[in-house]
């Protein structure tokens, strides 16, 4: 038996259900991390911290309207357990839609800090004052409603985790991971050989380890053109995007049109299949891209 190493990170996670808070400490590549205490996790719930009868963590908005706002007081004090836990130095983050867009590099970013509490709000919001006297930073996961900020605070420990040293299996993981390069990954692949019709491609079974190698950067490639073609537009990704890059780009262009017109000329059995395979072969902002 070893002693675990020194931790990482410690998140505190500020929130009236922090039994949520599970679903990362328990599960895959993130409880493994807790185990062996590469990364600390604690709940603080605002609620252990109120002082009147009914241990309201909320009360009705100034100025009337709908739903209810978080009172600052029960707040504040279970951010500064949180910062006992985590740290007198960790970073405060309220997840809100109001907030700046959490991406790959933020991700990357907030894995540096020593130590993290990230406030996760209920109901309308949280007092404003609350914010502006104890928050340092506002982070949305993306343009969508959720109840509550409990899973947007998860899914930030788990796209950070990923980041922390020893994390992973392989060192590299996340290096090699999507977004990494900014790119999407390419088709994986396993027994058996013939499924539902469909070969594995046979360069794959060649042996030939450049070839595969060539392929796989092209499949990215080419799926990243076709299916989020805002990640090659993104600045950061010209220096990515080498002149063999550009090459393979074209030849992924070729090979899908000649696939779609393959496929219209045989009247595809499945409609659907022809329409989606034609869909994908169009220019879909592939131009600006190649030029
Ligand atoms: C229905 C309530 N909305 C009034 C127009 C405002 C609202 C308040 C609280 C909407 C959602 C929430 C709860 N969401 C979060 O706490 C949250 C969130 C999100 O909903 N989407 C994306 N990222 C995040 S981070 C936190």
């Amino acid at each position: 038996m070893h002693e675990p190493r020194p931790s990482n990170m410690h998140i505190a996670m500020v929130s009236v259900f922090p039994e949520t808070l599970a679903v990362v400490r328990d599960v895959g590549v993130m409880g493994r991390a807790v185990r062996d205490g590469r990364l600390k996790l604690s709940a603080v719930n605002p609620r252990d911290f109120t002082v009147d009868r009914h241990r309201s963590v909320d009360d009705r908005p100034y100025g009337g309207g709908p739903g209810m706002v978080m009172r600052p007081e029960p707040l504040a004090a279970a951010i500064e357990e949180g910062k006992r836990l985590a740290g007198e130095g960790a970073r405060v983050v309220y997840l809100t839609p109001q907030g700046r867009r959490f991406d790959d590099r933020r991700a990357r970013e907030l894995a540096r800090e020593p130590g993290l509490v990230l406030l996760a709000g209920r109901y309308e919001g949280v007092d404003e004052r609350l914010l502006d006297s104890q928050v340092d930073e506002e982070l949305s996961i993306g343009d969508y409603v959720l109840s509550g900020g409990e899973l947007a605070a998860m899914v930030v420990i788990d796209a950070l985790a990923r980041f922390l040293p020893g994390v992973l299996g392989h060192e590299d993981s996340a290096e090699e991971d999507s977004f990494a390069d900014g790119l999407l990954d390419c088709p994986h692949y396993t027994r058996p050989e013939v499924y539902a019709d469909r070969s594995v491609p046979q360069v794959l079974l060649s042996g030939d380890h450049a070839a595969i190698a060539r392929w796989r950067r092209k499949q990215a490639l080419g799926r990243t053109l076709e299916r989020r073609p805002d990640l090659l537009e993104r600045r950061e990704n010209e220096r990515v995007l080498t002149a063999d890059d550009k090459g393979l780009l074209e030849e992924y262009r070729r090979e899908r049109l000649e696939v779609s017109r393959r496929a219209i000329e045989d009247g595809v059995a499945n409609r659907e299949e022809a329409t989606r395979t034609e869909g994908r072969s169009r220019d879909d902002g592939a131009s600006e891209v190649l030029e």
